[in-house]
């Protein structure tokens, strides 16, 4: 598929890569960006060929939030009714572990959307943000919900009432980032980040992202019942039945994704 603010690439078998392609706007977000992010998700979740998605941006920005210039006529009424502009949940319904490899700004919408994906590989340029209160809005896109279960409650208050702002090894320290690494090897890094996890089972993996994902929404009792049902559903699996031979036979699995 053609896709104007985005490019889309295998860099290595089994991962996807989808890399936001507005340099001058400093990949600022518009609706259509974010719809080809969508489509390019979901197609890459419905590829059985890919087992992991990186997101990224370019060195100086991942992305500076959603696109102001786009925002600054639209109404009340049409946020409300515009699914592509207001409707960001279609992230939760990929399956396939999403990493963000983030590098220079990312900020509003742009950390919202590295906080929805399931891991974050920063380089060490990296700045976090939620700037909207500058703007007289404040973050629509998940951040006053998932920076305070990243960060916790007080910093959370502090980067979106007073726009403090995360270098990358403060991001590191408050365990919003998985790791923090050289400018020149950041995507590098999430490449082989992603391929580890492409190299096992696809439906193992999908089944562990589920079940972590769930502790944001339950109980701890309902979350262990949960994982139990994953957990048992796992041994209905021929790469269970693999993963288990291959290691008593001292060999390599090699797993068939079902
Ligand atoms: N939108 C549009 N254009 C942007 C932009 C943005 N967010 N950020 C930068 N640009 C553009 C600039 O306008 C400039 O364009 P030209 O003037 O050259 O045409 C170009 O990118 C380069 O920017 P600067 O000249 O400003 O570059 P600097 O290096 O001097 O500064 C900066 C970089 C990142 C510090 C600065 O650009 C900046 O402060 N940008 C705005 C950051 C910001 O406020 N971000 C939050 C936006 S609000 C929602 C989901 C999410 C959201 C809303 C709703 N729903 C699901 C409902 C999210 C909202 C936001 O993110």
């Amino acid at each position: 598929m053609e896709y104007a603010h985005i490019l889309i690439e295998v860099p290595t078998a089994g991962v996807g890569l989808i890399r936001f392609n507005r340099p001058k706007a400093l990949n600022a977000l518009n609706s259509q960006l974010v719809q080809e992010m969508f489509d390019a998700l979901t197609a890459f979740d419905g590829d059985d060929t890919i087992g992991c998605m990186i997101v990224t941006g370019n060195e100086k920005a991942f992305a500076a939030g959603a696109d102001i210039k786009e925002m600054a006529e639209t109404t009340y009424v049409e946020m409300f009714t515009s699914d592509n502009l207001t409707d960001w949940s279609a992230f939760n319904k990929i399956g396939k572990p999403v990493i963000a490899a983030v590098s220079g700004y990312a900020f509003g919408g742009g950390c919202e959307i590295a906080m929805m994906c399931d891991m974050i590989v920063a380089s060490e340029t990296a700045v976090f943000g939620q700037p909207e209160i500058n703007l007289g809005i404040i973050p629509g896109g998940g951040g006053t919900q998932r920076l305070i279960r990243a960060v916790g409650k007080a910093l959370a208050m502090e980067i979106i009432l007073a726009d403090r702002r995360l270098t990358a090894q403060e991001a590191l320290h408050y365990g919003l980032v998985n790791r923090v690494v050289p400018a020149d090897v950041y995507l590098e890094e999430a490449i082989k980040l992603a391929e580890k996890i492409a190299s096992l089972s696809h439906v193992a993996v999908r089944m562990g992202k589920d079940a972590i994902n769930r502790a944001y929404e339950l109980t701890l009792q309902e979350g262990l019942n949960y994982e139990k049902r994953n957990f048992y559903l796992l041994f209905g699996t021929e790469d269970k039945k693999e993963g288990m031979a291959a290691f008593i036979e001292k060999r390599k699995p090699t797993w068939q994704h079902k």
